[in-house]
């Protein structure tokens, strides 16, 4: 017996709730369902009241109450509740019926479930969901994978629910990723990037305070600026309004003063640090950011070191602090700076979280189309910003573009930008500051551009004490060499 229901969704927390209400906005009729089923009359006679909705009770009557092929959806806690929700549904269900998990899930889970649920019969979608509560509502960035026979039946339904963006803002925010666990990875790839340019601006207000003397009023108007060019973006734009906001809890002056520098996390960035230890890539943008926070999180530690260790002492090289001031000089010069510093680190940032998505499909054959990737991320979600119309468009052009660096648009860009950004590396390594996202990018360049590194002395120090053997420049094979026998005998030893 099915239903005459278009959609359900189950966990009615915010964020389902406001998916759900999105839905039916868009003329579909929605079965809903809570563990805790005074949330399900809560919203029925609440914010659903007078709309297509059907309240269910049970898993079994949410079930039914959908039309087949159902389309299920639950956004409720990653992990073991989706399973037992899995659990609970499949019995329910009937051949090619559509399981949706819209949590930020682990992507090994979904690549697990996917094969459970279509060994059952029915088919699986792990869907990330990007946008918070307010996205949720009005267009989030959807990317789903999984079952890829689903897509043809969720496509008209996720894409007229996602975010739009485009001249006439008719482009949805939602095409098919790939199998198993790729949307769920994308997803995760899009948050590791999220905290990389966060550590990024992080850095520039550092500089600009600290260095270029820059108050809160001044950094408003930065901001506000850079939010009119290449660096436009839903970050940008919110740091700006946080440069704006006084304190509302009875203290004089800027809120951004009375806050604890202390950041934390929620994971996903660290799941992306470790698959890109795991696969071999160096995504050092997204490492290098999770373990800034982890420093953060050392204040007390922090403030003791700060009573002991010194920092450069202030004009004791003249030529290094000739550097500096030539730097800070003109304040318009030096916010130019590191604007362009901050623009190639995140131009670094982004080349580095597709490097780590092309191997991620390449090892599980997701197949993934990194040109939509970018569509995805250009609307409703964290990361948004105009340049992502540039990196969907370097795709297009090649989608196996081998490293975005290489697309002619970033490495003029970059090529622009660099006498800034060393610059402002140099100037911040004089002065004391931390710079470790501006830096570790401008080295990961440095690095990718060099076509011989040091690792020919890696490979001999190897060798030389484990015997791993090395590789030649002008021979094929494997060579292994008695490097005590062979060595200069030391005049002490
Ligand atoms: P609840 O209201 O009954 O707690 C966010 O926590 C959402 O996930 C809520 O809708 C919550 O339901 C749901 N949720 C969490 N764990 C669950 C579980 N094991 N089974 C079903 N729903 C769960």
């Amino acid at each position: 017996m099915s239903g005459d229901c278009d959609f359900g969704l189950i966990g009615l927390a915010v964020m389902g709730e406001n998916l759900a209400l999105n839905v039916e906005s868009r003329g579909y009729k929605v079965a809903v369902y809570n563990r805790t089923t005074e949330k399900v009359d809560d919203l029925i006679n609440g914010r659903a009241a007078g709309k297509d909705f059907v309240g269910t009770h049970s898993i079994e009557d949410f079930v039914k109450a959908v039309r087949r092929p159902r389309k299920l959806m639950m956004l409720v806690k990653a992990g073991p509740a989706v399973d037992a929700i899995i659990e609970q549904l499949l019995p329910h269900c009937d051949p090619g019926d559509i399981i949706i998990d819209g949590g930020n899930e682990y992507y090994l889970n979904t690549e697990r479930r996917v094969k459970q649920v279509e060994e059952a019969g029915m088919l699986y979608v792990g869907c990330g969901v990007s946008g918070g509560e307010e996205g949720a509502l009005k267009g989030p960035s959807l990317m789903p994978g999984g079952s890829k026979e689903a897509w043809p039946h969720i496509k008209d339904l996720l894409q007229s629910i996602a975010a739009k963006v485009g001249p006439n803002n008719d482009i949805p925010c939602c095409e098919w990723l790939g199998n198993g666990g790729a949307g769920n990875y994308v997803k995760m790839v899009h948050n590791g990037i999220e905290y990389g340019d966060m550590q990024l601006i992080c850095e520039a207000y550092q500089l600009l305070h600290e260095l270029g003397g820059l108050d809160n009023d001044d950094l408003y108007e930065v901001f506000e600026k850079w939010n009119q060019g290449d660096l436009q973006s839903y970050l940008i734009e919110i740091t700006r309004d946080i440069f704006s906001v006084k304190d509302d809890q009875g203290g004089d002056g800027y809120l951004v003063d009375k806050i604890l520098d202390v950041a934390g996390a929620k994971g996903t960035g660290k799941w992306m640090s470790q698959l890109a230890l795991d696969l071999g890539v160096p995504s050092t943008l997204v490492t290098t950011a999770v373990f800034a926070r982890g420093l953060s999180a050392q204040k007390e530690a922090r403030v003791r070191a700060s009573e002991k260790l010194n920092g450069p002492a202030s004009g004791s090289n003249q030529e290094m602090t000739a550097i500096v001031k030539q730097l800070i000089g003109n304040r318009e010069a030096f916010v130019e700076a590191v604007k362009q510093a901050l623009y190639a680190s995140k131009i670094v940032s982004y080349a580095q979280g597709f490097v780590q998505l092309q191997a991620a499909s390449e090892e599980h054959d997701w197949g993934l189309n990194y040109g939509n990737c970018a569509l995805l991320w250009r609307g409703g979600c964290i990361i948004r910003a105009q340049f992502l119309d540039r990196i969907k468009e370097a795709f297009d052009a090649d989608p196996n573009l081998e490293n975005l660096l290489l697309n002619s648009f970033f490495e003029n860009a970059v090529e622009d930008a660099q006498e800034s950004w060393r610059a402002v590396v140099a100037a911040a390594s004089i002065m004391g500051i931390p710079v470790p996202a501006f830096s570790t990018a401008l080295n990961y360049y440095d690095g990718y551009r060099m076509a011989r590194l040091p690792a020919n002395l890696l490979q001999a120090q190897r060798d030389y004490f484990g015997a791993h053997t090395y590789q030649r420049v002008d021979k094929e094979g494997a060579f292994h060499s008695e490097w005590l026998q062979l060595r200069k005998e030391p005049a002490h030893s």
